[in-house]
C-alpha cells in the first residue's frame, strides 16, 4: 500500500512536472585569499571557502534554488545571465534595478526556473563582484536530443584575472588626478578556474564525439579558442540552438558562450594541444602581455607523442561569427519594427575631471528606488519613462511590440552589450564613426543570411554599429549594459521597462525582497526618488 501510494504520488508528480527537480545550492559568499594565476596572491570572492565556484548543472524544467548567505562586508546579488525569468523579473538579481542588495550577514534564496536549455552563467550583479570571482557556468541540459549527436559534455570556462581588486582599478579610473584612461592592466587567463597553462587535459576517446561548452566569463577581454587538428561544429550560442556550422575556432566577447561538437580522431596514436588566446584588440600589442597564449592537452592516451598542427594565420581561419549563424528553430526576421532605438557609445570628461561613459546621451546611475519597484507601484505613470529618473534612461516598451536596437560604436574600443530577459536576433553589422584608417580599413555592411541567430550578448566592434531585434514579450525591468565591467561601472547602461501595466497585474514582488530594501533604508515605492508623480526631488544632480 505504501509502495502504491508512493508510486501514485510519484506518478502525479511526474505527470504534472515531467522529471522536474529542485536543484539546491547553498552559497556562503565571502572573501578568501588565493593565488589563482600562479603570480599573485590577493583577496578574492569565493563560495564556501573555495574558488572557482563549482559549476551549476540542471535540466530544463528544473527549479534552481540558490540559498545565498552574504559573508562579505558589502551587499551582494546574483544574476543568472541569459535566463528570461518569465513571470519573475524580481529574480533577475540586477542590483539596485530589480532588487536591493542582500546586506552583509543576511540570507536570500533565489528560485530560478530553468525553462531554457543551453550554456549560461551565474554571476554577481552588485558592485561588479563578478570581476573578483563571483561567477560560475550554468549548464542547462535539454530534455530533447541535440541536433547533432554527441557522447559527452565537456565544460571549458574562461576567465581573466587581475593582480588587484576591481575597486582598486576603478579608483584609478575615477581619480581626477590620473589622466584618463589609466595605463592598461594586463590580466592573466584562467581555464576552468586555474592558470590556463596548468589546466587539466581534455580527454578524448577515439571515435567519440564531444560537446564542448565554452564560456567567456571575463570582465573586459576576449578569448579565442581552437583545437588545431579538429574542427568545431557550432550548435549553440548563448543558449539558442543553431543550425550546425563548422569553424576553425571560437572568438568570444565578455559574457558570450558557444557549444561545439567535436569528433575525436579514430586512433589514440597522438595527443594534440588546444589553443586559447586572451586578448583585447584595443590594447597595444605587447609581447607576453597582450595577447597572452595558453595551451592545454587534448589527451587521447597518457604519454602519447604530441602532434603539433601549425595553424595558419588568424585571418585565414574561419572564426565564429553570429551574423552567419542561423537559428535552428528557423524563426524568421521579426518584421515591422514598432520602436527603434539608436544608441551611441561615447565618453565625456565632466567638470570634476572624471570621465564617464555615455550611452543614449546619459551616463547611467541607478535611481534611489530600484526601477522594478517604481514600475510596480506607480500605476499608470509607470508607463512614462521620466518617473524612473533622468540618469536611469528608462525606456518603456509596450507588450508585444517589436523593438530594434542599433548601437553605434565610433570609438577605438570594442564593446560587448548584454540585454537581460531576452535573446535578440542579430541582424546587421556595419561601419560607424568613419572608421579609423590608422587602426582599421573601412568595414562593409553585413546582414544575416536567413533565420537570424539569437543570443543575449553581442559585440559592437570598434568603428562599427550592430543591429538587433526582439519582441517585447516578457513584462519586467531589464538592464541593457556593456558587459565590460569598467564601462558598466562608468555608466554604459540603460533600462528597459517592459509592459509595466501587465507586470503590475501579473507579478508580485516577494515581501522578503521588500523588507530587505527597508532594512537598508531604501524605499520600495514611488518614482525614482521615492516621491509621487514626477517630483524627483532628492535624486542627486546630473553630472555636469
Ligand atoms: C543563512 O545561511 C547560512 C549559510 O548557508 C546558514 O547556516 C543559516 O542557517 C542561514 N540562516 C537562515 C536564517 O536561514
Ligand atoms: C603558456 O604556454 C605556452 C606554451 O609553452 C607559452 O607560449 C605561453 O607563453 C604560456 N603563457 C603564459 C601566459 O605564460
Ligand atoms: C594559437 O592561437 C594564436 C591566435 O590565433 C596563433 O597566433 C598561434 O599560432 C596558435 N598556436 C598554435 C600552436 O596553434
Ligand atoms: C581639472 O583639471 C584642470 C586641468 O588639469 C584643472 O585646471 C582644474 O582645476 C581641474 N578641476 C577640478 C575640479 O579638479
Ligand atoms: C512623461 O511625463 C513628462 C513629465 O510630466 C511629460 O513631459 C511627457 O510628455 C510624458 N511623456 C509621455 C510619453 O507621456
Ligand atoms: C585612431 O586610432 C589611433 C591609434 O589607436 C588613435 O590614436 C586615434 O585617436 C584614433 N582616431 C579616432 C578618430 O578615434
Ligand atoms: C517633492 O518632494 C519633496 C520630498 O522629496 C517634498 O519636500 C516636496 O514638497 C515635493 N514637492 C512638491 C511640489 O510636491
Ligand atoms: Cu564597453
Amino acid at each position: 500500500m505504501r509502495c502504491f501510494l508512493f508510486l501514485l504520488v510519484h506518478f502525479i508528480f511526474l505527470s504534472l512536472f515531467g522529471n522536474a527537480a529542485r536543484v539546491v545550492h547553498d552559497w556562503d559568499i565571502g572573501y578568501l585569499t588565493v593565488n589563482r594565476d600562479g603570480y599573485t596572491t590577493r583577496r578574492a570572492i569565493g563560495v564556501n571557502g573555495q574558488l572557482p565556484f563549482p559549476p551549476v548543472y540542471v535540466t530544463k524544467g528544473d527549479t534552481l534554488v540558490i540559498n545565498v548567505h552574504n559573508s562579505l562586508d558589502l551587499p551582494t546579488s546574483v544574476h543568472a545571465h541569459g535566463l528570461f525569468q518569465h513571470g519573475a523579473s524580481y529574480m533577475d538579481g540586477a542590483g539596485l534595478i530589480t532588487q536591493c542588495g542582500i546586506p552583509p550577514g543576511e540570507n536570500y534564496t533565489y528560485k530560478i526556473r530553468a525553462d531554457q536549455a543551453g550554456t549560461f552563467w551565474i554571476h554577481g550583479h552588485y558592485n561588479h563582484q563578478n570581476v573578483d570571482g563571483l561567477r560560475t557556468p550554468l549548464v542547462i541540459y535539454d530534455t530533447e536530443p541535440a541536433v547533432v549527436d554527441y557522447d559527452e559534455d565537456v565544460l571549458v570556462f574562461l576567465e581573466e584575472w587581475y593582480s588587484v581588486e576591481f575597486k582598486d582599478r576603478m579608483a584609478e579610473v575615477f581619480n581626477p588626478l590620473i589622466n584618463f584612461p589609466p595605463p592598461p592592466s594586463f590580466p592573466y587567463g584562467l581555464i576552468n578556474g586555474i592558470n590556463g597553462n596548468h589546466s587539466k587535459p581534455i580527454r578524448f576517446t577515439p571515435g567519440k564525439t564531444y560537446r564542448l561548452r565554452v564560456v567567456n566569463m571575463a570582465s573586459t577581454e576576449w578569448f579565442k579558442f581552437s583545437l588545431p587538428g579538429h574542427r568545431l561544429q557550432i550548435i549553440e550560442a548563448d543558449g539558442i540552438d543553431s543550425v550546425p556550422h563548422t569553424v576553425d575556432g571560437l572568438d568570444l566577447g565578455p559574457g558570450q558562450r558557444y557549444s561545439v561538437v567535436v569528433t575525436a580522431h579514430d586512433t589514440d596514436e597522438y595527443n594534440y594541444v588546444y589553443n586559447t588566446t586572451l586578448y583585447a584588440n584595443f590594447v597595444p600589442f605587447i609581447p607576453g602581455q597582450n595577447p597572452r597564449y595558453y595551451q592545454g592537452l587534448v589527451e587521447y592516451k597518457a604519454g602519447a607523442p604530441i602532434k603539433t598542427i601549425a595553424q595558419p594565420a588568424d585571418q585565414l581561419l574561419e572564426w565564429s561569427d553570429d551574423i552567419v549563424l542561423r537559428a535552428l528553430d528557423r524563426e524568421p526576421l521579426l518584421e515591422q519594427v514598432d520602436e527603434s532605438f539608436v544608441f551611441t557609445i561615447s565618453s565625456k570628461k565632466y567638470s570634476n575631471n572624471v570621465t564617464l561613459a555615455i550611452l543614449d546621451d546619459i551616463s547611467f546611475q541607478p535611481p534611489l528606488v530600484p526601477p522594478l519597484f517604481s514600475a510596480m507601484s506607480m500605476g499608470d505613470l509607470a508607463l512614462n519613462g521620466s518617473v524612473y529618473g533622468p540618469q536611469t534612461r528608462a525606456h518603456v516598451l509596450r507588450l508585444g511590440e517589436i523593438v530594434e536596437i542599433v548601437v553605434h560604436n565610433p570609438t577605438i574600443l570594442d564593446h560587448a552589450m548584454h540585454l537581460h530577459g531576452h535573446a535578440f536576433q542579430v541582424t546587421e553589422y556595419g561601419p560607424s564613426g568613419g572608421g579609423n584608417s590608422s587602426t582599421s580599413p573601412p568595414v562593409p555592411v553585413r546582414t544575416f543570411s536567413e533565420w537570424p541567430m539569437r543570443r543575449d550578448t553581442f559585440v559592437v566592434p570598434a568603428f562599427h554599429y550592430t543591429k538587433v531585434r526582439f519582441r517585447a514579450d516578457n513584462p519586467g525591468v531589464w538592464m541593457f549594459h556593456c558587459h565590460m565591467d569598467v564601462h558598466f561601472a562608468m555608466g554604459l547602461a540603460v533600462v528597459f521597462v517592459e509592459a509595466p501595466d501587465v507586470l503590475q497585474q501579473q507579478q508580485t514582488i516577494p515581501q522578503t525582497l521588500i523588507d530587505m530594501c527597508h532594512r537598508q533604508g531604501i524605499s520600495t515605492s514611488g518614482n525614482g526618488a521615492g516621491n509621487q508623480g514626477f517630483n524627483l526631488t532628492g535624486l542627486p544632480p546630473l553630472p555636469s
